[in-house]
């Protein structure tokens, strides 16, 4: 079988589109190189003492691991050095961080530099999660109009999971494509192309201990997935890592929805939307999937803050649709008391 790597699948597609200088596949690349940095430390992470956590809380309010901080120096130095980006946006930063003059591009990535952090000692998947947009204004300054943007503005989008073997996907307009890292030769090699979400959905990802906290739509939509399940057959499981970006591979892979919905103890919800819900809604929507808030499309609210939350249904398309029937039918009839 012929083998295609990462960096010759980008090339290929980018011939495809007659005008484009390669910036986005050079800087879809050295992302993947990051990736490759951040994949052998976490590989590495009892062996090198990088594991636990910093003692330090950022600006999320939470605890700081140590492979965070390891994750987030990688992204700066590699992502930040491509020449290609003009400003990097972070769920470990309180602000932007603007590229200086020697290396400034025309991008601006947002990531999460290691998603699913709080798993990290218990060796559970995790992962990097990226958005890209062109900058926008005619400004030399990179300003709020620049990043200030809803999902749909993306060019491309993607993560890298380090799982049972490190995977590379990605979506810029042409599909959504899946590489798996060679340990041997250090290059990612394609393992599955045009990833579709189209069939049934056969598993249910939820923090079902935050139950109490729901609203009474979250109960009306599990409890129509687990009507499906009959005495005969069981057609939907609950599947939770608690790793969004490894919950929501699984999901793609297998067929599946994930939620993590607004609640009484986070009202706005607790995903963040520049760097987790958008480019993840961007690949599914390209798989043929759909994320909502419960309220509307993940790819059309716009951020109001870096650190912006959002409610979020991801996955198969009727499970989420269903989902925005269950909140639509909630406001019809407000819960009692
Ligand atoms: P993180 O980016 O700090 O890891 O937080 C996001 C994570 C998601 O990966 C996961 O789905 C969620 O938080 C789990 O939260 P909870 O423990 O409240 O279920
Ligand atoms: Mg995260």
């Amino acid at each position: 079988m012929q083998r295609l790597t990462l960096t010759q699948h980008i090339r290929q597609a980018q011939l495809r589109h007659p005008g484009a200088q390669g910036e986005l596949s050079s800087l879809l690349t050295q992302i993947g190189v990051a990736g490759k940095v951040i994949s052998s430390k976490v590989n590495s992470a009892g062996l090198i003492d990088v594991l636990g956590s910093t003692g330090v809380i950022n600006v999320q309010g939470e605890v700081v691991q140590k492979l965070d901080e390891v994750a987030e120096e990688t992204m700066q130095d590699i992502v930040g050095r491509s020449g290609h980006v003009c400003a990097l946006l972070s769920e470990e930063r309180k602000s932007i961080m603007e590229i200086g003059e020697a290396w400034r591009g025309e991008y601006i990535v947002s990531y999460d530099p290691l998603d699913g952090s709080s798993n990290i000692d218990a060796n559970v998947s995790i992962g990097t999660i990226f958005g890209i947009y062109r900058k926008k204004s005619k400004d030399p300054e990179v300003t709020r109009a620049d990043w200030m943007r809803p999902g749909h503005e993306q060019v491309a989008a993607g993560y890298i999971l380090y799982g049972s073997s490190t995977v590379f996907v990605y979506a810029a307009g042409d599909g959504v494509h899946c590489f798996t890292l060679d340990p041997a030769v250090g290059e990612y090699i394609l393992s599955q192309e045009n990833i579709r979400l189209t069939g049934a959905c056969k598993q249910l990802s939820i923090n079902a201990c935050n139950a109490p906290y729901w609203d009474p739509w979250v109960h009306d939509w599990i409890g129509e997935i687990m009507k499906r399940n009959d005495q005969d057959k069981r057609r939907v499981s609950g599947r939770h890592i608690g790793s969004l970006v490894a919950d929501f591979h699984r999901n793609l892979v297998y067929g599946g929805v994930f939620a993590y919905p607004a609640d009484r103890r986070s009202p706005r919800g607790k995903l963040r939307l520049l760097y987790e819900a958008a480019p993840l809604a961007m690949i599914v929507e390209e798989a043929g999937g759909a994320a909502s808030s419960g309220h509307g499309r993940i790819l059309d609210i716009v951020p109001d803050e870096l650190h912006h939350r959002t409610s979020l249904v991801i996955g198969t398309k009727a499970e989420v649709e269903l989902a925005e029937k269950c909140v639509r039918d909630q406001v019809k009839e407000p819960a009692k008391g």
